[in-house]
């Protein structure tokens, strides 16, 4: 069962609560610090009563500065305000210090830079001594901070009529039994599924040209690594834009 934040009777005061849903944001620390200065533009200008942040999850790996995101998003998280979720990034990174053997598979997806924001000097293609190294390395150069974000971050979020997990949901699964590994994993058998989920799903993981607002779902992944486009949705109500 998955870990769930919110729940519905936030359903009445949702009308009044902005919400800005912020995609993959990959190592790019640069364009991260543009969106935060967005969103506080926002608030300043339109005043909202209440506010939430969600932050959908695949902030390391990639870019070159997934050192300093974590830093910037686990103290931005500290307001009561900001939820990140766990993206399948923050999964293999965990998943890694726990088995470096990992380090096979998180290699292809962009885990060098990661390890090099943190200090470390790994080759192109570690081996399994290296990769063992490696993780002992990164274990005694994390920062407590870091670790304790990245282990607590939840795989969902519900706030009224919207439901925000970094990949998606399996569909046919009532939304408070949906796995980890789905809301984190799935492409697919979600984005190709036309059905009603109950919710309005908001989710990243996939990266499309523009953010893909549709009856079912909010794909707010840009690519923004390699974009440079790092989407920030605000919705309020049923009226979703962008900042
Ligand atoms: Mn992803």
């Amino acid at each position: 069962m998955s870990r769930m934040r919110g729940s519905e009777n936030e359903e009445a005061e949702q009308e009044d609560v902005c919400i800005y849903a912020v995609g993959d944001i990959h190592g790019r620390l640069d364009l991260l610090s543009e969106t935060f200065f967005k969103i506080d533009a926002d608030i300043e200008s339109s005043k909202p009563r209440r506010w939430i942040e969600v932050f959908v999850g695949d902030y390391v790996d990639r870019g070159a500065d997934s050192f300093s995101v974590i830093e910037a998003l686990a103290e931005r998280a500290r307001a009561p305000h900001v939820v990140c979720l766990r993206g399948n990034h923050e999964q293999i990174l965990l998943n890694f210090l726990e088995d470096p053997g990992v380090l096979k598979t998180w290699r292809q997806y962009g885990a060098i830079p990661t390890l090099q924001s943190y200090g470390l000097n790994p080759s192109a293609n570690p081996d399994l001594d290296e990769s063992f190294l490696l993780a002992e390395q990164l274990r005694q150069t994390m920062p407590s901070s870091h670790l304790q974000f990245l282990q607590t971050l939840p795989t969902s979020f519900s706030f009224g009529s919207y439901f925000f997990a970094h990949a998606g949901i399996r569909p046919g699964v009532p939304l408070p039994e949906q796995q980890d590994q789905d809301l984190m994993w799935i492409r697919e058998e979600f984005l190709l599924c036309d059905d009603n989920f109950g919710k309005m799903i908001v989710h990243g993981h996939t990266p499309a040209r523009d953010p893909e607002v549709l009856h079912n779902r909010i794909n707010i992944d840009t690519g923004a690594y390699a974009t440079g486009r790092l989407t920030c949705a605000r919705i309020e109500g049923r009226r979703v834009g962008f900042l």
